[in-house]
């Protein structure tokens, strides 16, 4: 395939945005080459600025889980747009969306709208911070809550793919506050708590891990986390800014059993415009402004835009719930076919799924943690990543990040995305 369009227009971008991009995966310094400039997409394809049609399998890294330009949502936000596109003042459609999201996912009372994930992540560890009056808080090493300075400690994704897991700009200040666990191993976490007795106000993971590929955790460990929250007072955040609406109408909360005392979305719940959110029972809600004193606002929070989109997408998801299982159904499939075709090229690599989330690395290490996804072979991952992309096979451009299937695929983009697979030389 020819990519020299992009090229011209990737040299042009970079001379006025850092790096060409706004965002740093998409920059490609982790697989080498130029990013691939989009130009539309339609269902479950990418056209990019050379004409060239790619299969997707990041879905803007999740929102787009029934393909792109999916008619129901883009006529929502078009009908919207005409009746003005922000007030900064309150409007019914937020509580619509409010309405519905509460009664799909269970454990939480109240919802929060806000821009992104990153804000949904930051704003709930500040909750949590004022709801028990307690400072620091656990993360997990390659869990990645969005790049608020509290998280950008061992973070995953972008962060870990460019080699500064730990950003310069967070201040030692900030740092000391945010405690590091590895994810799967309960005892360490344990071990933190009781160095830090009542000092913690939140443990904050990603449930079904998707920054550092997907990484499943054990159940005793995630039954574990919630039992040592609730004896310990302390709050446990699920990051379902990837699995919310995707896992199933509930995520992982559902999908797990796992009750979280505060929940952050983002992706799915804007049906591909910039909404976040975080959720949790009345009585935490109920100590954020102006009910209570922890602080949290924003001009363009509850969107009226972002809220159609997000409106149509959960409705059409709250009503049709077998979308959930068609998704993970293709996701099984597809593992099925990749694993066949790997098998027989005689190198290591792991394939993890979780219901629509789907990984390949290429180690003989069972991925359970950031050590083990960190051990994949990046070479190996080079070849494969520019091997799928020259038949037009669009994969994340990083072995940190999770494949994100949309449902807008077909059995026959699947069989096309393993023939490609079966024509590749990695070893
Ligand atoms: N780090 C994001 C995925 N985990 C990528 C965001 C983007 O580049 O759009």
């Amino acid at each position: 395939m020819i990519y020299q369009r992009s090229s011209a227009l990737f040299a042009e971008a970079k001379k006025y945005i850092p790096g060409g991009v706004n965002s740093p995966v998409r920059a490609f310094k982790a697989v080498g080459g130029d990013p691939i400039f989009v130009k539309e997409a339609k269902g479950a394809y990418l056209y990019d600025a050379d004409g060239n049609r790619l299969i997707d399998y990041i879905a803007s890294w999740g929102p787009m889980i029934l393909g792109h330009a999916h008619e129901p949502v883009v006529n929502a936000v078009v009908e919207k747009a005409k009746k003005g596109t922000s007030f900064g003042m309150p409007t019914e459609i937020e509580t619509q969306l409010a309405e519905l999201a509460v009664s799909m996912v269970p454990n939480i009372d109240q919802i929060r709208f806000v821009n992104s994930g990153t804000e949904a992540c930051m704003s709930a560890v500040r909750l949590a911070r004022g709801y028990t009056g307690k400072d620091k808080i656990i993360k997990f090493a390659g869990c990645y809550h969005g790049h608020s300075d509290s998280f950008l400690i061992q973070a995953g994704s972008g962060a870990v793919t460019f080699g500064s897991p730990n950003s310069p700009g967070v201040t030692q200040g900030t740092a000391k506050d945010t405690l590091l666990a590895d994810y799967n191993d309960l005892e360490g976490v344990r071990a933190l708590v009781e160095a830090n007795k009542a000092e913690i106000a939140a443990i904050i993971i990603e449930p079904i891990a998707g920054n550092m590929g997907c990484i499943i955790p054990k159940e005793a460990f995630m039954k574990g986390l919630r039992t040592l929250c609730t004896e310990e007072n302390i709050l446990l955040i699920f990051d379902e800014v990837m699995t919310g609406f995707r896992l199933g109408k509930g995520g992982a909360q559902e999908a797990l059993n796992i009750p979280a005392d505060i929940v952050t979305f983002g992706k799915v719940i804007g049906g591909g415009l910039p909404v976040g959110a975080f959720a949790a029972r009345k009585d935490i809600m109920g100590h954020l402004a102006p009910e209570g004193p922890v602080y949290q606002a924003g001009t363009l929070s509850g969107n009226p835009l972002a809220m159609s989109a997000g409106l149509a997408m959960l409705t059409e998801l709250n009503e049709q719930p077998e979308i959930f299982e068609s998704l993970a159904r293709k996701t099984a499939y597809l593992h099925e076919g990749l694993d066949g075709v790997l098998r027989k090229k005689g190198i290591p690599y792991q394939i993890n799924r979780y219901g629509s989330m789907i990984s390949v690395h290429f180690t003989d290490q069972a991925v359970v943690d950031f050590t083990s996804s960190a051990s994949g072979n990046n070479d190996t991952f080079k070849r494969y990543f520019h091997g799928m992309l020259e038949k037009g096979i669009y994969l994340p451009p990083s072995a940190f990040e999770s494949y994100f299937l949309n449902n807008a695929l077909s059995y026959a983009d699947l069989d096309e995305t393993i023939d490609a697979l079966d024509g590749l030389a990695l070893g």
